[in-house]
């Protein structure tokens, strides 16, 4: 059942649309491709996979008389939209006002025509040094409050992204993705009774183009090996590419970086497709684990045999 799916990226120009498309492209070294990017001009398609469906993000270039020119066109722009992620820049301040009123048009377009279609709003530029920032905390709870009252028939879920935290960008298009098949719950159920049962700090499912398909995280995670964690994740999704790239001879590794935790990477092939299993550890806790870890792949391919793939 291969379907093509129609992802709307807008938001005003400047916003950083062009910038989460790259980097979700390429996950790792693309610092430099964005330095280099200029205005998108009016809109460009990327084109990706998720599970067995075709994906195609539109890139709507949101410079002022593109704004128009898709009001103008609504019919080409936005029929047949699957999913919308719309990309509020939280540092232009100035301009919320003027995103917001962007949204509404498009909004209003999607009701007109009475198409029901899932958002995911990102909060963009979030960037690391603004995660104790409170004012611009609140700033985005309020934000939050008054764009669910403002659209109470649509189902919206909310992210703060970064080009500065790459995991920040993945999760945006995953939790968007995710809402087409309710396999997900499962999947997601099975994570929490896994993560308790190894003890782990993180339990997470890609598919082979490193979108999340679950997660879930530890409620104890120390601050001092956030970063490490992290890194461990940044780190699979960099092994995970390589794995798909190159002809891997096995199919699961070990990696060490820090002096207390430890990662596991695992490669599940289900007919043509791979999916893989990403767990960081206490490296105290190994020995717990690779007890339980082939009950949890057992289980884990269960579910995956009845998601679409
Ligand atoms: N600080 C910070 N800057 C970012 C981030 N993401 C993108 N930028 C910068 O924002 C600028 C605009 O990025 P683009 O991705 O070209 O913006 P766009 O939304 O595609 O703009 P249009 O194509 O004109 O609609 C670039 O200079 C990026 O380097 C981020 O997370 N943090
Ligand atoms: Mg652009």
């Amino acid at each position: 059942m291969e379907r093509f799916i129609k992802v709307i990226v807008a938001g005003l120009d400047n916003a950083g649309k062009t910038s989460i498309l790259t980097a979700l492209d390429k996950k790792y070294d693309f610092h430099k491709d964005i330095i280099s990017l200029t205005p998108t001009i009016r809109v460009e398609y990327q084109a990706t996979e998720f599970l067995k469906n075709k994906i195609v993000f539109w890139d709507m270039g949101g410079q002022e008389q593109y704004r128009k020119l898709y009001q103008e066109k609504q019919d080409v722009y936005f029929a047949d939209t699957d999913l919308m992620a719309y990309i509020i820049d939280i540092q232009d301040t100035k301009r919320i006002g003027t995103s917001l009123a962007y949204l509404d048009m498009i909004m209003h377009n999607f009701k007109k025509h009475n198409m029901d279609v899932p958002l995911i709003i990102s909060f963009h530029k979030f960037d690391p040094e603004f995660r104790g920032n409170e004012e611009m905390v609140d700033q985005i709870e309020e934000l939050k409050e008054n764009i669910l009252k403002k659209y109470p028939s649509f189902k919206i879920l909310f992210q703060q992204t970064s080009i500065y935290d790459i995991i920040s960008i993945v999760q945006l298009i995953s939790y968007g993705l995710s809402v087409f098949d309710e396999k997900f719950f499962e999947l997601s159920e099975l994570l929490e009774k896994y993560i308790k049962e190894f003890d782990s700090k993180s339990l997470i499912i890609f598919d082979k183009n490193g979108i999340i398909m679950s997660e879930f995280y530890n409620d104890f995670i120390e601050p001092e090996i956030y970063i490490e964690l992290l890194e461990f994740i940044k780190e699979h999704l960099f092994l995970l590419k390589r794995m798909q790239e190159e002809s891997y001879e096995t199919d699961s590794t070990f990696l060490t970086i820090g002096n207390e935790l430890i990662s596991y990477l695992h490669r599940i092939k289900l007919k043509e497709e791979s999916l893989f299993v990403s767990v960081v550890m206490k490296e105290k806790l190994k020995e717990k684990f690779l007890e339980k870890v082939s009950d949890f792949l057992s289980d884990l391919t269960e579910i995956l045999k009845t998601l679409r793939i």
